[in-house]
């Protein structure tokens, strides 16, 4: 057993590295590199794109702009919607050597409840992870932005399934930490943030909005610090696990994180510069000496510190 094991929410992990949702294209990633990918597969666990009801083509071009330490984002969640994924996707993921986390979204909740339903009732998927935080949808109201909202989604479907419900909060909010207190007290079993921070890059001929969307999400580096402020306030507030992400590049980065009282961590726009980085970041942190080591509050020594 590798020395960074752990139970995560009851699932077993050889590892805390996980990836953040629609960051890595497992799918496209095992066309590519075969079964190289399977013997090496770069997490310890694997988070999908996140599924809704209907298919979705997502938000018009351009989605991308690179920024100063990130990148914006404006996908708008394209996918091939929940039929097509469990018939086409599901099998495909089934054989990935890790567990599986599905991400869904509903856009209200009778669809969260049978997305939750309809994934929790397969062998295949070890956790699901409710997305209450696109910045790229118009919803009318950004759930994991808000307590009651939360609350109030979380219960939908809490009793929807017996796996394990991991709620994935904006950092858009007055106050993260209230949003995770209210989806913890509903039966959440995991909180993950962040998601992408809103942002708004001008095109530099026009001073007009460049993305298709007009708004998009940063993430990247450049999020890295708000993002140890929100999962370190999370981790005051409630005693479920944490997977911490936002801006990780190496296994100090994800040292940073565990030390402020993630449980695991997840890798995001780092992969699309390098897709073996997650496996990177958890050879650099068994080099540290193991995540088990650190202990909630227990601030790393610097002499440890690569
Ligand atoms: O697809 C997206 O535009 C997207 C999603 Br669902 C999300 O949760 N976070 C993000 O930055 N982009």
């Amino acid at each position: 057993m590798s020395d960074l094991a752990l139970d995560f929410c009851g699932v077993a992990l050889e590892g805390p590295v996980l990836n953040a949702s629609g960051t890595f294209d497992a799918i496209a990633a095992r066309r590519a590199f075969g079964d190289a990918l399977l013997e090496r597969f770069p997490f310890h666990a694997f988070v999908t794109k996140t599924v809704t009801v209907e298919p979705r083509q997502g938000n018009p071009p351009p989605r991308l702009w690179e920024t100063a330490g990130g990148m914006v984002n404006s996908i708008g969640l394209p996918n091939k919607g929940l039929d097509a994924f469990v018939a086409q996707d599901l099998p495909q993921l089934a054989e990935l050597p890790v567990p599986l986390v599905v991400s869904v979204m509903g856009f209200d909740h009778s669809e969260l409840a049978r997305l939750v339903e309809t994934v929790g009732a397969r062998d295949e998927v070890a956790l699901i992870e409710l997305n209450v935080s696109c910045p790229n949808v118009e919803t009318g109201v950004l759930v994991g932005a808000d307590p009651g909202e939360t609350d109030a989604a979380v219960r939908a479907v809490r009793d929807r399934t017996a796996k394990p419900l991991v709620v994935k909060l904006s950092p858009n909010s007055v106050d993260p930490a209230d949003v995770a207190r209210a989806a913890a007290a509903a039966g959440a079993d995991a909180i993950s943030l962040i998601n992408t921070l809103k942002g708004m890059p001008l095109d530099p001929r026009t001073r007009r909005p460049w993305l298709g969307g007009r708004t998009g999400g940063l993430s990247g580096p450049a999020v890295r610090v708000v993002a140890l402020e929100q999962v370190s306030a999370v981790a005051e507030a409630v005693d479920i696990p944490i997977v911490g992400m936002g801006g990780i590049s190496s296994g100090s980065d994800a040292l940073d994180f565990l030390s402020v009282g993630a449980t695991v961590v997840a890798v995001g726009t780092e992969s699309f510069r390098d897709p073996s980085v997650g496996r990177r970041i958890g050879s650099e942190l068994s080099a540290f000496g193991g995540h088990q080591t650190i202990r909630k509050g227990q601030p790393i020594s610097t002499s440890s510190r690569a």
